[in-house]
């Protein structure tokens, strides 16, 4: 444990922050949470779906949401075991939004992570079936498995969750990004609404559920919010830009959808450099929201960095 000067009674993560480093973060916090995830979910009967779950759950991915689950709980004072159970939901929740949106009926994708798409390796039947057991999994996970907290904490965190994935959240917008594909009028306020919901709201969600677990106050909860949603949409944007400037190895996944499409996005509504300009600006805002914890958020920070840095 690390003291922060001028705070010499709130304590820091295991991470000195005097020797921070993202990368170094990333992969420890990765291996933690690959290493719950894959204990989480062993073979059972029928084995095939339980099968097609681990496919894509353990297929790899940057592992952002658990990960920023985890650093939020842990600048509250909360630990990574208190977080560890949510962030792996989240992770699998994520993973059944993955497993959905590259269905034929939705965005036909055949490459995810660098590997075959659910569906190509196990049909589209057991891949609809996989994304509802990862969905339904997800909260049983929270619910047994959280310890040392509060069980109104942990009700605040399935609830809070609940409505994210939902017709208020992802859900949401994922109908509204099904229904504009092709239209040639779609708005940068239709483009906002999409984005918030379909990817801004689980991003939310993560950073979110950390704070309820690590007993945050609602003043806390709404600055931190704030500081989500600017990711979240970030995040989307430069999805977005890498969707035209990566290449297919980079991405593991097929390139230029967005434009074979004709998918409206902030590149095809602002151009590239106004984009990247919008994201860099969200995420400046996002940074401001921490500004109360001083060097205690040194990781969320960089995270915050690492969205419009990545290559991914
Ligand atoms: C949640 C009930 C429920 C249904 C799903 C299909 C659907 C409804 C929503 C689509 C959500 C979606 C796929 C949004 C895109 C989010 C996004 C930018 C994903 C890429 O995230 P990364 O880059 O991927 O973090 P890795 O592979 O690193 O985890």
């Amino acid at each position: 444990m690390v003291t922060t000067e001028g705070t010499p009674n709130t304590t820091l993560n295991s991470w000195g922050i005097a020797d921070f480093n993202l990368a170094t973060y990333l992969a420890d916090y990765k291996t933690k949470v690959e290493a719950t995830l894959d204990a989480s979910l062993v073979i059972a009967e029928p084995p095939t779906v339980y099968e097609s779950m681990r496919y894509s759950l353990l297929a790899g991915g940057k592992r952002l949401r658990p990960i920023l689950c985890l650093a939020t709980c842990e600048l509250l004072g909360g630990t990574v075991e208190m977080a560890m159970p949510t962030a792996c939901a989240l992770e699998m929740i994520h993973t059944m939004s993955l497993i959905h949106d590259d269905l034929p009926a939705m965005d036909n994708d055949d490459y995810r992570r660098g590997k075959l798409t659910n569906h190509k390796v196990y049909g589209d039947d057991i891949a609809i079936l996989a994304g509802d057991g990862l969905l339904s999994y997800a909260f049983e996970f929270i619910a047994r498995q959280t310890q040392a907290v509060a069980p109104q904490k942990v009700l605040a965190v399935i609830a809070h969750l609940g409505r994210a994935v939902g017709a208020e959240g992802l859900v949401g917008g994922q109908v509204v990004d099904l229904q504009s594909e092709g239209k040639p009028d779609v708005t940068l306020e239709t483009l906002e609404f999409i984005h918030t919901h379909k990817t801004g709201a689980l991003l939310e969600a993560c950073v979110v559920c950390g704070a309820i677990l690590a007993g945050a106050t609602d003043t806390e909860c709404n600055r931190l919010s704030k500081f989500a949603q600017n990711i979240g949409l970030a995040f989307q944007i430069i999805d977005d830009i890498l969707d035209i400037t990566a290449t297919p190895e980079e991405l593991g996944k097929t390139a230029g959808k967005d434009v074979a499409a004709q998918k409206a996005t902030y590149p095809s509504l602002l151009g590239l450099d106004a984009s990247k300009q919008r994201a860099d600006a969200l995420i400046a805002e996002a940074i401001a929201q921490l500004e109360p914890w001083g060097e205690q958020a040194i990781p969320l920070k960089a995270l915050a960095h690492f969205i419009t840095a990545r290559k991914n």
